[in-house]
This record gives structure tokens, sequence and C-alpha cells, in this order.
């Protein structure tokens, strides 16, 4: 059954005010794109827990891997701020479609744009950004999460090339990779950043199943057996969880603004049901308690859309920290999925179908919740930020 997409914009602030020209056209393009693109097949292939393969080509076309990232480099070349509207966008249209564009282009085209030799830079990051390689990045492994430090993912010298042998687990898009950014320790110990090819003898890529949510990504583990990995694929000069640290705070970032499009959905499913739904001969928004939910989605969104718009400005002067990226996310995304979770109550028994966006948002944000740092791990990084004093060691 194919979806008719009925979204219109909330803005209850005119935040579009604070907006830029640019930031509107590129906006509006990806929600154009996802309503026609997007919105019709998605509850299909996440029912079927398919990823929708052919979209990684149109999302390189409306330009959604590295916004911010160099032209020359495959990217947009545009600000931060164009880089947050265009993944609110995207996952108005579906959290998995976002995080299709968050590895890709924050994960995979970023480090080999900040960390590889030039070479490898033009060798990677044009197929990259065109869509002709699909990326995924191997930090988690199946014993160490929320504490990468521990990872035992392991490279050793041997003269032209390293050896690399681990796993990695919960990997978005691995199955589907031509490359992966996977960090692993050297000799010494120390965390070392690298692009592998997946046609390489010793890789491998199993699919992960049995997800309840983000069901039209596809996630995979990455197994590594003796691979040989040539030395100019290793990232020269940087060392240490910065690295994929860095990462992380450019996806983070793309995650704060995203979630807000998955909010903004349910608030607008919401709010439409609550003026069509009738019940003891009025609409169910006629309800005070209905209002209360209304009321208290949009103000939540209100305060989030700010939030990411200072983040956004501060990020566009390189003076966003980390544990402000890390408050957004946390932030954004607890909002989302309360938002998802009072949309389904006043959708009542609909709310479970697939008629509606809710039950699917809300079974992403979930995940979303979880991954790029748990919601404790970024509660723990604000607290270490304002006390001083580490929570983690
Ligand atoms: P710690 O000692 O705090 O830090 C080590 C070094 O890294 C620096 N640093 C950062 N740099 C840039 N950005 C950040 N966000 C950074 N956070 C820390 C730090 O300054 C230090 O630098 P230096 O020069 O002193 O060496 O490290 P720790 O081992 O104590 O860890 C702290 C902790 C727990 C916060 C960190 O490990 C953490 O964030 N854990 C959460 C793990 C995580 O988020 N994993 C995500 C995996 S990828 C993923 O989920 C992709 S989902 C993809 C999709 O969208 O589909
Ligand atoms: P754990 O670290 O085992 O945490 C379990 C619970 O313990 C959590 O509630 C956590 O908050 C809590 N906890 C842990 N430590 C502390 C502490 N110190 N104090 C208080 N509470 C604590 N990773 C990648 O590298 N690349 C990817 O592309 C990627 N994609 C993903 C896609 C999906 C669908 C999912 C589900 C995950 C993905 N991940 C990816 C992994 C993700 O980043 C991890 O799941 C996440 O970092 C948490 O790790 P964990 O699942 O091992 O949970």
């Amino acid at each position: 059954m194919s979806h008719t997409d009925k979204y219109e914009h909330h803005d209850y602030y005119g935040v579009d005010e604070l907006l830029s020209d640019d930031h509107k056209l590129a906006r509006d393009a990806v929600r154009d794109w996802v309503k026609k693109e997007v919105s019709p097949i998605i509850e299909e292939y996440s029912e079927k827990a398919e990823c929708p393969k052919h979209l990684f080509k149109g999302l390189a076309e409306i330009g959604a891997f590295g916004p911010s990232l160099p032209e020359q480099y495959g990217g947009g070349g545009m600000d931060e701020i164009a880089y947050g509207v265009i993944m609110q966008e995207l996952e108005r249209g579906d959290s998995g479609l976002r995080s299709m564009a968050s590895v890709q282009g924050s994960l995979v085209m970023y480090p080999i744009y900040r960390y590889a030799s030039e070479e490898q830079k033009m060798k990677y990051l044009p197929k990259l950004g065109s869509g002709e390689y699909i990326g995924c990045f191997g930090l988690t492994e199946p014993d160490h999460g929320s504490n990468p430090a521990g990872m035992i993912t392991n490279i050793k010298d041997d003269g032209d090339a390293y050896i690399l042998n681990g796993a990695k687990m919960w990997i978005t898009n691995s199955p589907l990779a031509d490359i992966a950014v996977v960090w692993a320790k050297d000799e010494e110990g120390v965390v070392r950043g690298m692009v592998v090819e997946s046609s390489w003898e010793g890789f491998s890529a199993p699919e992960i199943h049995g997800k309840w949510s983000l069901r039209a990504s596809i996630t995979g583990e990455l197994v590594f057996d003796n691979v040989r990995v040539p030395k100019e694929n290793v990232f020269p000069d940087i060392r240490g969880l910065k690295g994929p640290l860095s990462c992380l705070s450019k996806a983070r970032y793309g995650i704060a603004w995203g979630a807000i499009g998955a909010a903004l959905d349910c608030y607008d499913s919401a709010l439409r049901y609550s003026k069509e739904r009738v019940q003891f001969g009025r609409p169910i928004g006629g309800f005070q308690l209905t209002q209360k939910k209304l009321a208290e989605m949009i103000t939540e969104i209100t305060k989030a859309q700010l939030l990411a718009w200072r983040l956004g400005s501060l990020a566009n002067k390189g003076e966003a920290t980390p544990a402000q990226i890390s408050m957004a996310k946390r932030n954004n995304v607890h909002m989302a999925l309360e938002i998802a979770r009072e949309a389904r109550q006043i959708h009542g028994g609909m709310g479970i179908t697939n008629e509606y966006p809710i039950m699917r948002h809300m079974m992403n944000l979930e995940t979303v919740l979880t991954y790029e740092g748990t919601h404790d791990i970024h509660l723990l990084i604000t607290g270490m930020d304002v006390t001083g004093i580490n929570a983690f060691s």
C-alpha cells in the first residue's frame, strides 16, 4: 500500500527567520524529495525489514552525503546549519534514511577527509559523495559498546601492510559496504583508523536480523580474519580515541537535528488526527487532555529547534564543544521519543497501524536513543563537563 504524505511544516517560533535562503532551499528540496521518493514506500520497506538500497543514489543527488564537506572532496560545500536541516528532513521521512546519510557523510567521508592522505581522499571521496561506493564505520565491538577504549580489534605490522584481526558489531550498512572505516589498536595498544575494502580477503560482513527498530536500515557485523591492509590505507597522523570520537561529534550533531524531523512528523500526524477524529460528538482535539498533549509537544519541539539552531551557529564558528553536542543529541532524541509515544495515544488504536508513521518512528527512535552514545552516556558527558569529575573511570 502506497502512503500519501500530508505533512505540513510547523514553526511555532518563526525559527525560519533564523535560516538563510540557502538553508531553506536545501531543506525544501529534501522535503520534496522525501515526499516523492520515500514516504510512499518507507512503511513497506520497514515492514519487510529491507533497506531501500536504490535511495543511495537519490541521497547523493540531493547532496545528503557530507553537506558541509568541501565540494572538491565530494561534499556539498554548505554550512553546518544546512547539514542540520537536511538531516531533519531525512529523519522526518525515517531515522534509517537519516542513518544512511549520517554514516556515509559524517562517519565515512568525514574521517577520510580529515585524516587520510591526499591520494586516499581522491581515491575514495568522490565515489562516496556520488553514491557509487557505500561506506560503513566500525567502532563498536560485541564486548565494547559504550566503552570503545576497551576494543580488541588489532593490527600487526607486516612490512608494507598491517594484518587486521577482530570483529565489530552493530554496523550500519556493513553488509552493503564497499569500504569500511575501521578503528583498531596497534601493537602499542594505540587506536588507529584505516580504510578497509570489503573485497579484500578475510573481510566479511554478516547481516544482523531480528531488529524491531530501524528496520529499513541494514545492520551487520564486520569480521576481519587476517585482512591485509596496505600501510597507505591507515590514517597517518591521528592516534587515540579522539579520532573516532571526533567523527561521532559530527554525526551526533546531525542526529540532534534529525530527531526534530521525526518529532515533527509525529506531531503533524497527531494534530491532523485530533481535528478529524470525533468522539462524544466532538473532535478529540477539543478535549483538554488532547490539547495538553499537543501543546506540550509543540513546546518541546520549539525548544529543540532553538537548541539545534544555536548549536548550528556555534558549529559554524567551530565553537560547538563535544559536550554541547551531547546535550543536544540527548535532549532532542528523548524529546522525539516522548512525542512519538504521546502521538501514538492521540491516534488511539489507529496509532499502532502502518497507516500512520507513529509506531515506525517510535521504534526507530529506540535505536537513536542508544546509538552514537546512549542517553545515559550523554548525561554523564554533561555531568563530567559541569562538575569536572569523570564518572567513567
Ligand atoms: P576520553 O578520555 O574522554 O577521550 C579520549 C580522547 O578523545 C577526546 N574526545 C573527543 N574528541 C572529539 N569529539 C568528542 N566527542 C570527544 N570525546 C572525547 C578527548 O578529549 C580525549 O582526547 P586526548 O587528546 O586527551 O586523547 O575517552 P574515554 O575512553 O574516557 O571515553 C569517554 C566516553 C565514554 C564519553 C566515550 O567513549 C563515548 O562517547 N562512548 C560512547 C561510544 C559511542 O558513542 N559509540 C558510537 C559508535 S558509532 C555509532 O553508533 C554509529 S550509529 C550510525 C548511524 O547513524 O546509523
Ligand atoms: P552497552 O554499552 O552494553 O550499554 C548497555 C547499558 O548500560 C546502556 O543503557 C548504557 O547506557 C549503560 N551503561 C554503559 N556504561 C555505563 C556507565 N559507565 N554508566 C552508566 N550506564 C552505563 N556502532 C558503530 O560503531 N557503527 C555503526 O554504524 C553502528 N550502528 C548501529 C546501528 C544500530 C541499529 C544499533 C542498535 C547500534 C549501532 N551501533 C553502531 C552501536 C551503538 O553505538 C552501540 O549500541 C551503543 O554505543 C551502545 O553500546 P552497547 O549496545 O554495547 O550497550
